[in-house]
């Protein structure tokens, strides 16, 4: 019996037994051998069967629940643990506006970095994450050389105030000759608004109605420091619209170009507009608008997509007072801890 079971294992059962004489000559003198007919009963044999599946299947399980853990921990190591320091700013970062993989990245930059793990003091994390903020926050100057500037950007965000603020800015401060070009035939009123702002300034002002008529408004304004070029808003769902502007933009090849943008606008709907505004060929951003939000992470959003520097921003209403230029600094701490001294004196007029 113990034969058989090792042979067919615990479940075989003995069928049938006999005594054979042995064979040969003598056969007859030596005592019989006996025979044994076993079998494993199917039913327990498909047990039997079934456990050594189950055998192999939780040994599978367990490679894979090896497997699944591993990937777990590689792809924690990608993305901020959900506590500690760098959880908490990740928290206030997209409070601020700032999508979260654009504040997991700059996070994660850090910890790589550094090495430092949750150990890490809130206050240096928060100094390390503003010197982060700032890397991803290009700001620059116009260069001295730019003659021509010209505002494009999505309707009603601020171009023609921000243009009339910079006309006064480069006439009173800087004592620049500026002259005004508008191409914004288009919207009832448009054209006003400007010669009024021309007005005050004494600035001269040209109106563009067609791309053809473009050289001749630059050579009228040939012999001034700088053009500012203002454009209809455009809406960037409306591809006819961004090419018709574009065909009147070919004509200022040289030009320092600015995507205008307001700060209150959805991180969405800035992503279509830095995308589809792209024909245009802008090379610099303006942020407007800074009061009438608590959340800035909309620059930082805007930056980090498109890497395009900063060069203004606009806090309020007022021409020509409510202008600055783009301190990466000054940014960071909007983005980090929310609206600042020097926006809520332009927001509440004090
Ligand atoms: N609160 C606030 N309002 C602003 C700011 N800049 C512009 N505005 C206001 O936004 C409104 C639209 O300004 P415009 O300069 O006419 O905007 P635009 O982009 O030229 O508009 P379109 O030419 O029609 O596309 C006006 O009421 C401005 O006073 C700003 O920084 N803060
Ligand atoms: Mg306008």
């Amino acid at each position: 019996m113990q034969q058989i079971k090792q042979e067919l294992g615990p479940d075989a059962i003995i069928i049938q037994s006999r005594k054979v004489r042995q064979k040969g000559i003598w056969g007859f003198l030596r005592p019989p051998k006996v025979e044994i007919t076993a079998a494993v009963d199917s039913a327990a044999g498909s047990q039997a069967k079934l456990a050594a599946l189950e055998q192999s299947w939780q040994q599978e399980m367990g490679e894979l629940k090896q497997l699944v853990n591993q990937l777990l921990a590689h792809q924690q190591k990608q993305t901020i643990s959900s506590k500690g320091p760098y959880f908490t700013y990740l928290q206030q970062l997209v409070a601020q506006g700032v999508e979260t993989h654009v504040a997991q990245a700059l996070l994660m930059e850090i910890e790589q970095e550094y090495e430092l793990g949750d150990n890490i003091k809130a206050e240096v994390l928060e100094l390390m994450l503003s010197k982060k903020i700032q890397q991803y926050l290009p700001t620059e100057k116009l260069p001295a050389a730019a003659k021509i500037l010209v505002f494009t950007g999505p309707t009603g965000v601020g171009k023609t105030t921000t243009l009339a603020k910079l006309a006064a800015h480069f006439v009173l401060t800087e004592k620049k000759r500026v002259g005004m070009i508008t191409i914004d035939t288009y919207r009832i009123g448009a054209v006003e608004q400007l010669r009024t702002y021309a007005a005050i300034t004494e600035i001269p002002i040209e109106v563009v109605i067609t791309p053809k008529n473009m050289q001749a408004a630059l050579e009228k304004l040939a012999g001034l420091d700088l053009i500012l070029v203002d454009t209809a808003g455009r809406s960037a769902k409306n591809s006819m619209q961004v090419a018709e502007l574009n065909s009147f933009l070919t004509q200022l090849p040289a030009a320092e170009v600015f995507l205008v943008l307001s700060v209150t606008t959805k991180a969405k709907d800035l992503h279509l507009i830095t995308e589809r505004f792209r024909k245009v060929g802008y090379n610099r951003l303006i942020f407007t608008k800074l009061d009438e939000t608590a959340n800035f992470g909309a620059i930082l959003n805007t930056t980090y997509a498109t890497g395009l520097p900063l060069t203004y921003l606009t806090t309020g209403q007022n021409v020509p007072d409510d202008l600055e230029e783009a301190d990466r600094e000054k940014i960071a701490q909007l983005i980090l801890r929310g609206e600042q001294s020097w926006i809520r004196r332009n927001a509440y007029g004090s």
